[in-house]
């Protein structure tokens, strides 16, 4: 019997035994075949969208047995996970990015040419699944891929809402929102997993009960109801390497559990209804960047999330008899994406506790240990808090699990500060305020081992105001990591043209694994035929960004002006309305010199073209009425004839992964100006400097960084740094400033009408000392002569080229792959684990 058992196995290895063939003919014949019997349509008729598709899963195809072969060889080395939980990620298409992983998109490219389709125009035909709102999302795509690509054996896990972040259209000069249903054709990447369902319980009592035999109070949760969680699994392939990661993510379905005895008394539809009204509780996913909801459901989708995924992660861990719960912390490394995931610091114990029956102690020592956190803003709005009684109704068990971490922590805080009840009020996870509130932040600090910001300046700011109590309790506990974005998906996915230049003139593609390598182009910066080649491609992506405008907003814009791009979330912190002002600025100065006919210095005027694109959350008045303003202002310049191609304003709708793809290789210059102090870091600004365009940027985030690396000459700073910015606000309260007369100037011109009829009061008043929370007025004048120092460089092309030149060469300290290392080693302690196949032939290498 063994041996016929044997034979069998056999038989099923020898089927596939191999790696699918990746030369031109079979690739074709496999998205044929995916064209005739996956989607079941003919492959004669000219589709984009199915042979999209059908490309999609060819390549899938490919990614899969990787991705199985990468899990059981993890699996088999027993080494130590890392879990990234976020209920936000922003993937981008990933159809050009799975090929050059596989390091098969020429292949395919040759393949699609034969059969009448392009590699470019199938791309188009991927929708961005939008499953984040800013740069907290991307951020952890970002990681993911880095995770691949350096062979750590990492899982990401989130939400699949069906509903991703709104599309943003231009209806009347303001922004309108619509539904992003992303899934309408399908998404050819996912795996639905129907044998990886939990359930996940909410509401509900809690009830002390007594052990007869031991006199052990024990707390059952009972009765509530469950949602039933599915896992869909997305292949994360890393670059040249076969290393194949996972995204999980999860969907809520009605549990099929019912209660038998409501159909017999004649309950049949309102049994089923029930069972129902779970499915919502994935459907959307909230706008809110750097902002708490503060919402039922949003409390709600977090646990069902971290629910889902705890136990998850511990029915893997389980499968392993050598395995015992006490060594997890060797074995898993658990990151909580802000406190969006830090129920699960409860959640944990409750696992440990109620399911595993672990004594507390035990049960601390691993959740404390398996997991870290990560801050990534300071405003005092985005800080989660809920309300007790909502916890308390959603979460009773978990509550309880609060008090009892609360109480035990406090205590420590009293041995340590005697007399000292202000230090404990401040500590306490719980506010005593009217309703009482569970603060996450400090529910996420006590429960993990490591708290790290996302910049210098930012954790500098942790520890000396937001978090400083905890700081001084706990020292090493804080630790800065500086953000870091994905260099291959920025810059070799999203600006060929560039990647083809620096891999002529340095001979090698090698700085796509190891981003230092850029430094030799530094010598070269002034090198008249590099530069040359620079300018043109440079040239190339504006003509491109060109077009797309010309698309998108109808407006006609000259690719040799400079373009000046400010594109993020709509937010008061980051300025977009100091930006609009100062082009109104601008606008106004060109007229008046017009008038007085000052030629000479009309001819030093730099022709710019000012592009904005961000979306601002549906709820959020002042930030939807800056796009108002933008809109507004932008009508009124494009159509004044007397100003002929000396400015263009536009704002690009519906800003996303791919849109941004666009945008910033096709810049020269671009803003990151938030009030020092509010932008934890910015990634955009190093996706910018990698694509050789220079930084305009407050003394904010990682424009200090930034700084540093590209050297003072190559990046335009201005404003008050973060100490001047507090001292300010607290002098403003005794001493008003006199408003900047340009910035008077303009505002009372808003006023006037002469942008249209709305006079945009609020946002005008909002200007005035006493309102002006994020310093615009203060700022206004170093920011126009920043503005003026870019103008001048922008003046000189072989100067402006050397420096953008020189930048993009400076940015090996913010890829992903150095922040990821640096995650590895102070907060996971993992080590990569390279898979090579033992016998399999790769045929793709
Ligand atoms: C921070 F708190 C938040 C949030 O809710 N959403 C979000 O995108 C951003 N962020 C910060 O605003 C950026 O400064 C930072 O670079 C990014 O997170 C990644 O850390």
């Amino acid at each position: 019997e063994e041996q016929e058992l044997k034979e069998k196995k056999e038989k099923l290895w020898k089927l596939l035994c191999t790696y699918l063939p990746c030369d031109v003919l079979s690739l074709q014949k496999s998205i044929v075949q995916h064209v005739e019997y996956t989607l079941a349509r003919r492959r004669y008729k000219r589709d984009k969208c199915s042979f999209y598709q059908a490309t999609a899963i060819s390549v899938r195809d490919r990614l899969i047995e990787r991705w199985t072969d990468t899990q059981q060889y993890l699996s088999s080395k027993d080494s130590k996970r890392v879990y990234y939980l976020s209920l936000e990620y922003l993937l981008g298409r990933n159809l050009q990015n799975a090929m050059s992983c596989l390091a098969l998109r020429n292949r395919y490219a040759a393949a699609l040419e034969e059969l009448g389709y392009s590699l470019e125009e199938l791309t188009e035909e991927e929708r961005d699944p939008g499953l984040g709102s800013g740069g907290l999302g991307r951020l952890a795509s970002c990681f993911l891929d880095s995770l691949a690509t350096l062979n750590f054996g990492a899982w990401g896990y989130g939400l699949r809402y069906k509903f991703g972040l709104f599309e943003q259209r231009l209806i009347s000069k303001a922004q309108a929102e619509f539904p992003d249903f992303w899934l309408k054709e399908g998404y050819p990447w996912e795996v639905e997993r129907p044998d990886v369902q939990y359930l996940v319980r909410m509401y509900g009592e809690v009830e002390d009960r007594v052990d007869p035999e031991t006199g052990e109070v024990k707390v059952a949760w009972k009765g509530g109801e469950d949602v039933l969680a599915e896992g869909f699994d997305i292949p994360v392939p890393g670059f040249h390497t076969l290393n194949t990661n996972n995204l999980r993510l999860w969907t809520s379905k009605a549990s099929c559990e019912f209660d038998l005895g409501s159909f017999n008394d004649g309950q049949y539809y309102a049994a089923i209804e029930e069972k129902e009204r779970s499915e919502p509780l994935t459907s959307v996913l909230y706008p809110c960047d750097n902002n708490a909801p503060g919402k039922e459901l949003r409390l709600r989708q977090q646990y069902f999330f971290v629910s889902a995924t705890l136990q998850d992660i511990l029915r893997r861990y389980k499968k392993s008899p050598s395995h015992g719960l006490l060594d997890l912390p060797n074995k898993v490394a658990i990151q909580l994406n802000e406190t969006h995931p830090a129920i699960a610091i409860p959640e944990l114990m409750r696992l440990l506790l109620d399911d595993e029956n672990l004594c507390w102690q035990d049960a601390w020592h691993i959740v404390h240990n398996t997991c870290a956190y990560t801050n990534h803003t300071v405003m005092p709005e985005a800080l989660e808090i809920w309300p007790l009684p909502l916890v308390e109704q959603i979460l009773p068990r978990h509550l309880r699990i609060i008090y009892e971490i609360n109480h035990q922590f406090l205590s420590e805080v009293r041995r340590r500060w005697p007399g000292d009840p202000q230090r404990v009020a401040r500590m306490s996870i719980i506010e005593e305020s009217e309703p009482k509130m569970v603060k996450m932040a400090h529910l996420a600090i006590i429960g993990c081992h490591k708290v790290n910001g996302v910049a210098q300046v930012h954790t500098g700011l942790l520890c000396k105001s937001l978090f400083r109590d905890f700081y001084e309790m706990w020292p090493e506990k804080f630790v800065n990591i500086t953000n870091g974005v994905n260099h291959r998906r920025w810059m070799l996915q999203a600006n060929p043209a560039m990647s083809a230049v620096i891999s002529k003139w340095l001979g090698t593609h090698d700085w796509v694994h190891d981003l230092g390598r850029l430094e030799r182009l530094k010598e070269l910066s002034s090198n008249p035929e590099f530069q040359r080649d620079w300018q043109e491609m440079k040239r190339y992506n504006k003509r491109k960004l060109a077009e797309f405008i010309e698309r998108t907003c109808d407006v006609d814009v000259d690719a040799d002006a400079m373009f000046d791009v400010h594109v993020k979330r709509i937010h008061e912190y980051k300025r977009q309305f100091m930006n609009i002002l100062g082009v109104a600025y601008r606008y106004l100065r060109i007229l008046s010199l017009l008038a007085e006919e000052k030629f000479d210095e009309l001819r030093q005027v730099v022709p710019k073209v000012v592009i904005f694109a961000g979306k601002a959350a549906p709820n959020y008045s002042v930030a939807k009425d800056v796009i108002k303003l933008i809109i507004a202002i932008a009508d009124t310049i494009n159509s004044d004839t007397r100003i002929g191609g000396l400015l263009k304003v536009v704002f690009i709708p519906n800003y996303n992964v791919s849109v941004a793809e666009v945008i910033i290789p096709g810049s020269d210059l671009s803003q990151h100006i938030s009030t020092a102090g509010f932008e934890a870091s910015g990634t955009s600004n190093m996706k910018f400097c990698m694509n050789g365009s220079l930084l305009l940027g407050s003394r904010d985030g990682a424009n200090l960084e930034i700084e540093q690396s590209v050297g003072r000459a190559n990046i335009f700073m201005f404003g008050a740094n973060t100490k001047e910015v507090r001292t300010l606000q607290t002098t403003m309260q005794y001493r008003k400033p006199q408003l900047d007369g340009r910035l008077a100037h303009v505002t009372q011109e808003i006023r006037s009408g002469r942008f249209g009829p709305t006079s945009f009061d609020s946002l005008v008043d909002s200007l005035l000392p006493e309102n002006d929370r994020y310093m615009v007025g203060h700022d206004f004048g170093s920011y126009l002569e920043a503005l003026e120092v870019s103008d001048a460089a922008f003046r000189k092309p072989e100067e402006w080229t050397a420096k953008t030149i020189v930048s993009c060469a400076s940015m090996s300290r913010f890829s992903s792959d150095r922040c990821i290392r640096e995650y590895a080693e102070k907060i996971w302690n993992v080590e990569p684990h390279q898979f090579r196949p033992p016998n399999k032939n790769t045929s793709s290498s």
